[in-house]
Formats: C-alpha cells, structure tokens, sequence
C-alpha cells in the first residue's frame, strides 16, 4: 500500500473528527447501540416467559404428570415387568420439581389411573435417599 499524503491524512481525521462531534450522529449511534442492546435482552425475556408458558402448559394436567411418572416407573411399558424394568430416576427428579405444590391432585391422578398410590411406587422404585430426596421435593 502506498503511503498517504500526510494532508489528505489531516483531512481524514479531521472528517471523522466532525462526523463523531456531530450531535445527530452521537445520538444516531447511541441509539442504534440501544436497541441492538435492548433487542438481545427483549428477545431473551420474551423466551423466557414462553418457556415458563411451556413449563405451566405442560405440567398443569395432573393426569400427564403421572402417567409420566408411570412411564419413568415403568421404562419398559409393560405393566407385569415395572418391578424389574428399572426406574428413569432423571425422569422422576424433573418430575418431582413439576409436582411440587400439586402432590395432591397428582396423587389422585395415579391412583384412579394405576392401581396403587404414587408414593407406594416411588418407595418401590427409589432407594431410601431418593425416595426421601423426592419427598422432600414435591412437599
Ligand atoms: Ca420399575
């Protein structure tokens, strides 16, 4: 690259120097800044509130909570093989979280549906802290 005209230089600066002093232009920027800030934080509370939208919509049916516990009792899908099949134990600790101040209604949700009480199949399926890890949770 050719060196530049130490003159031309000067007048380059001294244009940036005007373009930055201006008013409009400092106000322009700020707000384009503004809203490039803001529009993160916009997008980023308006995902926020349709997650937690989601969490609400999808925990508010007692009914697919315990069927949800069932399957995570139940991996295998056959009820005469939920002894043996193991327990989804992730499953049951995000579920318990989805339980909590509904323990109720989700109870009774189990028991009409299954013919056993939750907390019988929850002391089945979880060894002693578990179990008690996940009462403490949902009460
Ligand atoms: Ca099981």
């Amino acid at each position: 690259m050719k060196k530049m005209n130490p003159i031309i230089l000067q007048k380059v600066a001294q244009g940036a120097k005007t373009i930055f002093s201006n008013r409009i232009v400092l106000i322009v920027l700020a707000g384009l800044l503004a809203y490039l800030f803001l529009k993160k934080r916009i997008k980023k509370v308006v995902r926020k509130i349709s997650e937690n939208q989601f969490d609400k919509n999808e925990t508010q049916n007692p009914n697919i909570l315990a069927q949800q516990y069932r399957s995570a009792a139940n991996p295998s899908g056959n009820k005469w093989m939920i002894d043996w099949d193991g327990t989804d134990e992730d499953a049951i600790d995000r579920l318990a979280y989805q339980t909590r101040g509904r323990l109720e209604s989700v109870t009774d949700a189990y028991s009409q549906k299954f013919d056993e009480t939750l907390t019988d199949r929850m002391r089945t399926e979880l060894d002693n802290d578990d179990f008690q890890n996940w009462r403490n949770i949902v009460t």
